[in-house]
């Protein structure tokens, strides 16, 4: 990539989970990119748990540290506790044990307030890209409109349009997407806000499922680290429940490939709602005439994908 090519400033605004752990990773090995921050929303993880791996992630990818913040947020409808706690287990791993100093600072800040402060220093727009529910961005936008104008696009993975949704209750009748289920009002507040916004739903990334063909290709490239650190972090995922759709997918990873990768998407308009009550709660309901337009990546190459993740996963850490 050449100097003069100014690189794209990208937030990531995150959950914790492990795909959104490999997200970040592979945000991190994008050329064309310059992450500007990190936010931590204590949903899908434990917070001071992910944070740690994020900026160990950083150090270990980045000639400079990247500030990371975790969010005070809390949502209606909680995850799992199996699922929060699952990517402790990164932390576990030998090469971020054995790393006893962490250049990337925790943010004093709360991390609405620490998003607040990394776009309005920003003279370039940013790519706002959001892989958990949308409450620490909704926060952020409530108390200080004026980020809206350094924001160039939304990248969220959330909902579930066409297709099933991934809530299990005993209450719910699953058409739900957990990251718009754990907050179903600051989702409809989000959509309303007139953003350029791009959701990008189950319907895109049903189509690529974590499956041992993909880990094999992975792990037969394990002489580049970021290959097989990202080969550990998807190891642990395959003991997710099998059966009709509660499979590993790579959601966040999706999300983050629709950054620098539009060729490789569909993406149409459309008119979406989403509902606050039960049954549904947490839909996101198409709603031609009376909803809220939002861009909606509908489809993805799913070849083209795992070969960008394959082809980007061929790097080294800039720290050993
Ligand atoms: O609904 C998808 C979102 C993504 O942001 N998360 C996982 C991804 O980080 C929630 C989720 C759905 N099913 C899960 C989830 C599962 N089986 N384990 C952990 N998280
Ligand atoms: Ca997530």
């Amino acid at each position: 990539m050449s100097n003069s090519q100014p690189r794209k400033k990208v937030f990531l605004d995150h959950d914790g989970g492990v795909d959104d752990l490999l997200a970040l990773l592979l945000v991190l090995t994008m050329e064309e990119v310059d992450l500007i921050g990190v936010s931590v929303t204590p949903a899908d993880c434990y917070a001071d748990s992910a944070a740690e791996s994020s900026r160990k992630f950083i150090d270990l990818m980045m000639p400079r540290p990247v500030g990371v913040a975790i969010s005070q947020a809390r949502g209606m409808n909680p995850f799992p506790d199996v699922w929060r706690a699952q990517p402790q287990i990164i932390n576990a791993f030998p090469q971020l044990l054995n790393m006893k100093s962490v250049h990337s600072p925790l943010s004093e800040l709360e991390a609405s307030d620490f998003i607040i402060s990394q776009l309005m220093q920003c003279e370039e727009p940013v790519s706002y890209l959001m892989t958990g529910p949308c409450t620490t961005f909704v926060n952020a936008l409530r108390k200080e409109p004026a980020i809206k104008d350094k924001i160039s696009e939304i990248v969220w993975m959330a909902g579930a349009v066409d297709v099933h949704g991934n809530v299990r209750t005993y209450t719910h009748n699953g058409s739900a997407e957990w990251n718009v289920y754990w907050d179903p009002a600051g989702a409809q507040w989000l959509i309303e806000q007139n953003l350029p916004l791009t959701i990008v739903p189950l319907d895109a990334t049903n189509h690529v499922p974590v499956t041992f063909d993909f880990l094999e290709q992975m792990a037969s490239q394990h002489e580049y680290d970021v290959s097989y650190m990202a080969s550990f972090c998807w190891a642990i995922t395959v003991n997710t429940i099998p059966g009709y759709d509660y499979l590993y997918h790579m959601w966040d990873v999706l999300a983050a490939a629709v950054v620098t990768r539009k060729d490789i998407f569909t993406v149409e308009k459309m008119e979406l709602e989403i509902a606050q009550k039960l049954p549904n709660q947490g839909e996101t309901i198409a709603k031609p005439g009376s909803g809220s337009w939002v861009n909606v990546v509908t489809d993805a190459s799913k070849d083209e994908f795992y070969n960008y993740l394959l082809a980007q996963s061929r790097k080294n850490f800039v720290r050993k």
